[in-house]
């Protein structure tokens, strides 16, 4: 078992402070019950937490740590610019040739604006759609997330073609009934929609991969049905890339399926854990942002020169290094492993996999959608997430959150965890 005394009283003095404790609501544990550990520092696929536990880490701060923890190249990076000053509030050289990185990695990228979240980067993506196209419906899809923006907090309609309600308090209901929410993976679902509302939609957003209700994968043809319909409508087809971006290939999901989205929008490794978003795309769309055009978006902090020098460090090391090669190498030994351990335990474990992006659904796949994954048994991954900190290895704490690979895990690392899971599959 784990030492917990200082994670206990710090997580007892934080609920006094801030909500539940946590800065943001997935870190509390809610969804796997106990309580969270506090973090004190963390180094390639390890973190150390204020008990001294060293946790092999499958979390990696929810994306941005693809190259590990305190990669070194990195954190000379950020203390250079530091040494140079946090903030300007005016244009600084980060800026543009991150942007002029970005560009070369992501061919649809015409043009893009830094900001300081994926939940700004979608959120402004959508008011620029509205923007450009003078509409205000939008389509998103089940179990998808693009951040906490109003419009996207919204759940499905109570018919197939009816627009949305608030998926949470204080969401106004006339907010909702712009956003039309769909199921995934369906063709009908969303043929019917446009055939109903096409002229009505100024954007349908999507992520790169379903991967914000664990991981689940467009069926063939799918995404390219969304682009087809959208260009028949007018509609801005915008690809979320928050979580895929920089991380299923150089240029992000959208390489690996061979799409052209209009806008995408990004964050997490573009930061490389420090607080960036961005979004990008079409320069006849982008260029409808103020100041050159009527729809305003802005931020005291974007384009920080700390969080650019982390993101071009980021990129200088994914490029220069066999990354992408030894994340798939990585992520196709843990499917392996996971798959056998559960097999051999009995215990019914669908293993789904993109590159480095993963998610052990404890239920019989495969999960196509959000309603193939609420299948699953929670109370059964709750106990294989607590069994699996026990052994030192920290899991997303829910059934519904992707894990994630970086290229400071070893074949020695996966080989631990599988020895792990089958010892923890078998106590289930
Ligand atoms: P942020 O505002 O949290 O930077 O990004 C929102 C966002 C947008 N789009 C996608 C596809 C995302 O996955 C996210 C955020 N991802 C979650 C992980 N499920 C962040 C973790 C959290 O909320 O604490």
């Amino acid at each position: 078992m784990l030492l917990r005394a200082q994670s206990d009283a710090l997580f007892a003095e934080a609920l006094n402070h801030i909500p539940g404790g946590v800065n943001s609501p997935v870190r509390a544990f809610r969804a796997v019950g106990g309580a969270p550990f506090f973090a004190t520092s963390a180094k390639g696929a390890h973190v150390i937490d204020a008990d001294g536990n060293r946790l092999l880490d499958y979390v990696g701060t929810w994306g941005p740590a693809i190259l590990g923890h305190a990669h070194p190249g990195i954190i000379n990076a950020v203390k250079a610019a530091a040494d140079r000053g946090t903030s300007f509030g005016i244009p600084n050289p980060g800026e543009v040739t991150l942007a002029r990185r970005v560009k070369e990695w992501v061919p649809s990228v015409g043009k893009i604006r830094f900001c300081n979240s994926g939940t700004e980067a979608c959120m402004s993506a959508i008011r620029l759609a509205r923007g450009f196209t003078r509409r205000d419906k939008i389509i998103k899809f089940d179990g998808c997330y693009h951040g906490h923006a109003d419009s996207l907090l919204v759940k499905a309609g109570s018919g197939a073609l009816t627009f949305g309600n608030p998926d949470s308090a204080g969401v106004p209901a006339d907010f909702a009934r712009h956003t039309l929410v769909l199921p995934f993976n369906d063709p009908d679902a969303v043929a019917a929609a446009f055939a109903a509302h096409g002229k009505e939609i100024a954007a349908l957003i999507v992520e790169g991969v379903p991967a914000n209700a664990g991981l689940y994968l467009p069926k063939p043809g799918y995404y390219d049905l969304l682009t087809k319909l959208c260009r028949e409508h007018g509609t801005v087809f915008i690809f979320d890339e928050v979580m895929t971006g920089f991380r299923l290939a150089k240029g992000g999901a959208q390489e690996r399926f061979g799409l052209t989205p209009d806008l995408s929008c990004f964050g997490k490794i573009i930061g490389a854990g420090l607080p960036v978003g961005a979004f990008g795309g079409r320069t006849d769309i982008m260029d409808h942002l103020a100041p050159l055009g009527p729809v305003y978006q802005a931020g005291t902090l974007s384009g920080n020169p700390l969080a650019m020098a982390a993101g071009q460090a980021a990129l200088d090391a994914l490029e220069s290094t066999d990354a992408y090669r030894t994340l798939e190498t990585l992520g196709l030994q843990l499917e392996a492993g996971m798959t056998d351990a559960a097999r051999l335990a009995g215990v019914p474990v669908t293993w789904q996999r993109i590159g480095s992006m993963f998610c052990g659904y404890f239920t019989e796949g495969p999960v196509w959608n959000l309603a193939d994954a609420m299948r699953s048994d929670r109370a059964r991954f709750a106990k294989f997430f607590h069994g699996m900190l026990a052994e030192g290895i920290y899991l997303a704490p829910s059934q519904f959150e992707a894990g994630f690979l970086s290229t400071a895990h070893t074949a020695e690392d996966i080989d631990s965890t599988v020895r792990a899971a089958a010892k923890v599959l078998k106590s289930l």
